[in-house]
C-alpha cells in the first residue's frame, strides 16, 4: 500500500458534485488484446463509451512497479524540493493548481513531454535524487505504453478498414509527436475528514471533470478507487481499480478524426480514499502542425465534417485558454461556437 504524507484538506478542493454518482459499474468493456474479436470490441467501446480496459497488453508489471516506486519516492520529498521542479508551464511539478486558468484539485503531479526536444533544465530537478533510475523508468515505461497504444490504434484502423493501418499510430510514433506523460499523486484523506465531507453530501475532487484534447490516453494506477467516467446519459460511474491493466480513453482529436463516431470521454477523479492514489497517464498526441480533420476513408458519400479545420497547435492553444471542465470542441464545431 502506498501511504504518503497527508496535508490538511482545504475547503477549495471540496466541491459539490453536480451530477448523480452511482456505485461501481460492471459493464466497462474489458478487451483482451490477444483475442481474435478484440478489434471489433475496441471499436464498439470507442463508439459507446470512448473508454475500455485492456488486459493481456504485453506491458510488464515490473516496468509499472518500477516507475510507481520512483514516483512515490519523488512525491515523498520535502515540499521545497518538489517545488524546485515547478511550476508546470506546462511541464514540471504542480501542486493543487491544474492548468493556467484557476482550476484546482486534491492532487500533485509531474507533467512531462515525451519529446526529448522539450526536456528542459527543470527536468534535471525532477530527476534530481536518482536521475538515471527515474529517467530510465519513465522512458522505458513510455516506450512500452506507446507501443501498446499504437497497436490499439492499428487494430482500430483494421476494423474500420482505414488504409494504411498506421494512419493514426504514425502520429504517435513521429519524432515530433506532441505526446505528454503525467504522474499524479492524490494524497490519502483521513477517516475523520472523509466522514465530514460525506456527511455534508460532498466529494473531494482530485481532478475535475474534463475530456483529454489528444488522440488517445492510457491510464494505469495503483489499486485505489477514484476514477469515474461519464456515460452518454450524463451519469457518473466509478471504475473499479485494477493495477495490472490499462484504461484507454478516446480524446477530442480522435472524436474529430472519426467525425464524431468515437466519443471523447468525460472523466474525473474523486480523492475519496483512505489510501493514496498514484496514476501514470500517457497522452498520445500528433505533431504540432498536423491537421486534425475526419479521415476521408471514414466519410460516407456526401458526408460533411462536423468540425472546422484546425491544426493540433491551434487546438492546443485554444485548450490552454479554457477551464478544465469546458467543452473545448464546441468552439470548433461547424454548428457551434464562434
Ligand atoms: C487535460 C489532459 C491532460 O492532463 C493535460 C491537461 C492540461 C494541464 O494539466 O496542463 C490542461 C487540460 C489537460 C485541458 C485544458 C487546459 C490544459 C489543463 C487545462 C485547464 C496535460 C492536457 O493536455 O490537457
Amino acid at each position: 500500500m502506498v501511504v504518503l504524507s497527508q496535508p490538511a484538506l482545504d475547503d477549495f478542493s471540496v466541491i459539490k458534485t453536480c451530477k448523480p454518482t452511482s456505485g461501481p459499474f460492471n459493464e466497462i468493456p474489458v478487451i483482451d488484446l490477444k483475442n481474435p474479436k478484440a478489434k471489433a470490441r475496441i471499436v464498439e467501446a470507442c463508439e459507446e463509451f470512448g473508454f475500455f480496459k485492456v488486459v493481456n497488453h504485453g506491458v510488464s508489471m515490473e516496468l509499472m512497479e518500477k516507475l510507481e516506486s520512483e514516483a512515490v519516492k519523488f512525491f515523498k520529498l520535502p515540499q521545497s524540493e518538489k517545488d524546485r521542479a515547478g511550476p508546470p508551464n506546462p511541464f514540471g511539478y504542480g501542486n493543487k493548481r491544474i492548468g493556467p486558468n484557476g482550476d484546482v484539485g486534491w492532487v500533485e503531479y509531474l507533467l512531462f513531454s515525451t519529446n526529448l526536444e522539450f526536456i528542459s533544465q527543470k527536468s534535471l530537478s525532477i530527476f534530481q535524487k536518482n536521475p538515471e533510475v527515474f529517467r530510465c523508468a519513465v522512458n522505458e515505461y513510455v516506450s512500452a505504453v506507446r507501443e501498446m497504444v499504437c497497436e490499439v490504434l492499428e487494430m482500430i484502423a483494421d476494423e474500420l478498414k482505414i488504409e494504411p493501418r498506421n494512419v493514426l499510430s504514425r502520429l504517435l510514433r513521429d519524432e515530433k509527436s506532441d505526446s505528454f506523460f503525467r504522474l499524479n499523486h492524490y494524497p490519502a484523506i483521513s477517516f475523520s475528514e472523509l466522514q465530514a465531507v460525506r456527511v455534508s453530501g460532498r466529494n473531494v475532487v482530485g481532478f475535475g471533470e474534463h475530456t483529454d484534447p489528444q488522440i488517445i490516453s492510457a491510464v494505469r494506477s495503483n489499486n485505489t478507487t477514484g476514477l469515474q467516467i461519464s456515460l452518454r446519459d450524463g451519469a457518473w460511474v466509478s471504475v473499479p481499480p485494477d493495477h495490472h491493466s490499462f484504461f484507454i480513453n478516446v480524446g477530442d482529436s480522435l472524436q474529430v478524426m472519426t467525425n464524431g463516431r468515437f466519443r471523447s470521454l468525460r472523466h474525473r477523479v474523486l480523492a475519496d480514499s483512505l489510501k493514496s492514489r498514484v496514476s501514470m497517464i500517457y497522452f498520445g498526441g500528433p505533431p504540432l502542425g498536423e491537421k486534425i480533420t475526419p479521415l476521408p476513408s471514414l466519410m460516407d458519400k456526401g458526408e460533411e465534417s462536423l468540425y472546422k479545420e484546425f491544426t493540433w497547435c491551434e487546438y492546443k492553444k485554444s485548450a490552454y485558454k479554457t477551464r478544465l471542465g469546458d467543452n473545448r470542441l464546441r468552439l470548433f464545431e461547424k454548428n457551434g461556437g464562434n
